[in-house]
């Protein structure tokens, strides 16, 4: 279960997972040209799988990759990343 957000504190979760995400975004933007690639994202997603086989199949990770890419540019820019993280975390649709 997410903790509940309650609307005035959206702001401030907004805030920290910006904070946090710009601390970490090095780790996402590997070749550092700001935006982060699918081959990027599939690298950090699947960071955690102990080997191949446990790896989800490229193709399914391609439209979750997709959606966060709201402008389509083929890669997530730091903006992108929050939005999502935020819908994540809050249930709310991160758009304005
Ligand atoms: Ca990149």
């Amino acid at each position: 279960m997410r903790p509940e957000v309650k609307p005035e504190d959206y702001d401030q979760v907004v805030a920290d997972i910006r904070a946090t995400a710009q601390e970490n975004w090095g780790q996402l933007d590997q070749d550092a040209d700001g935006k982060v690639s699918f081959e990027e994202f599939y690298k950090v997603f699947t960071s955690e799988c102990p080997d191949e086989a446990s790896k989800p199949p490229k193709d399914s990770m391609k439209p979750v990759f997709d959606k966060i890419d709201k402008n389509k540019s083929g890669g997530i820019d730091l903006e992108e990343y929050v939005s999502f993280k935020a819908q994540l975390e809050t249930g709310w649709p991160a758009e304005e």
